[in-house]
């Protein structure tokens, strides 16, 4: 597997249906004893249109008053986050590149309307390790920007099953989620997609 761009390396279709379906049942373990919450953003305390949660030792929280940040606990129940499921702990091994395991798996859950504007992922005092990211349901359209805000960007869709590593030279690019695209493919049979919608998750290395 060759970098689309340097750091950058695309696993379209990494996991297949059997295994998309697999993952979907451990995330629905994770999600009933860690329920999605809506973060909200510092300062302003708007809302994010993403719901999300996370399992691992760490999860990335966000409200108004203490701003971004990753705690041990979820912010509702105080309850330790769920582990990690095995699958993503074995693709991680697999692509990542990295000799220590992931801290942090960032369950990101986008209903029809949800998107994520433009930013950088810089909360973590390791920028060595690279960050992997698992695409469930709905297709999105995905933007991949550069080192500053206003540097032009690239878009391309995100898939079901989809594996992107960013590494090295990428790992502070500026990116983002524009909005889901139309579902044609059939659903995914699970109750987190009963409406329709994608999950994302995101495994990095905090500290
Ligand atoms: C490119 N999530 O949780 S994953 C995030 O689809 C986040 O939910 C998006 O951005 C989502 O922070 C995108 C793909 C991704 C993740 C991290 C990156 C792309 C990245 C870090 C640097 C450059
Ligand atoms: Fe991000």
């Amino acid at each position: 597997m060759s970098d689309m761009e340097p750091g950058v390396r695309l696993y379209r279709g990494y996991f297949d249906e059997a295994a998309q379906i697999a993952l979907l049942r451990e995330l629905e373990r994770t999600i009933a004893r860690a329920p999605l919450f809506t973060p909200t953003m510092p300062r302003s305390g708007r809302p994010f249109s993403v719901r999300m949660t996370n399992c691992g030792p760490l999860g990335w929280v966000s409200d108004q008053a203490r701003g971004y940040r990753y705690d041990e606990r979820h912010p509702e129940t105080g309850e330790p986050w769920p582990p990690m499921p095995r699958m993503l702990l074995e693709a991680w091994e697999a692509l990542a590149d990295y000799p220590h395991p992931p801290q942090a798996c960032l369950v990101n859950f986008y209903g029809r309307e949800a998107h994520m504007g433009l930013h950088q992922d810089r909360d973590e005092a390791d920028f060595t390790a690279p960050i992997l990211s698992v695409s469930l349901g709905a297709d999105c359209r995905f933007r991949l920007g550069g080192a500053k805000r206003a540097d032009s960007s690239r878009v391309f869709a995100l898939s079901s099953g989809d594996v992107l590593t960013l590494g090295g030279p990428a790992r502070l690019r500026f990116h983002g989620v524009d909005r889901l695209l139309p579902e044609l493919a059939p659903k995914l049979a699970s109750p987190l997609f009963a409406e329709g919608g994608r999950i994302n998750l995101t495994l990095r290395r905090v500290t």
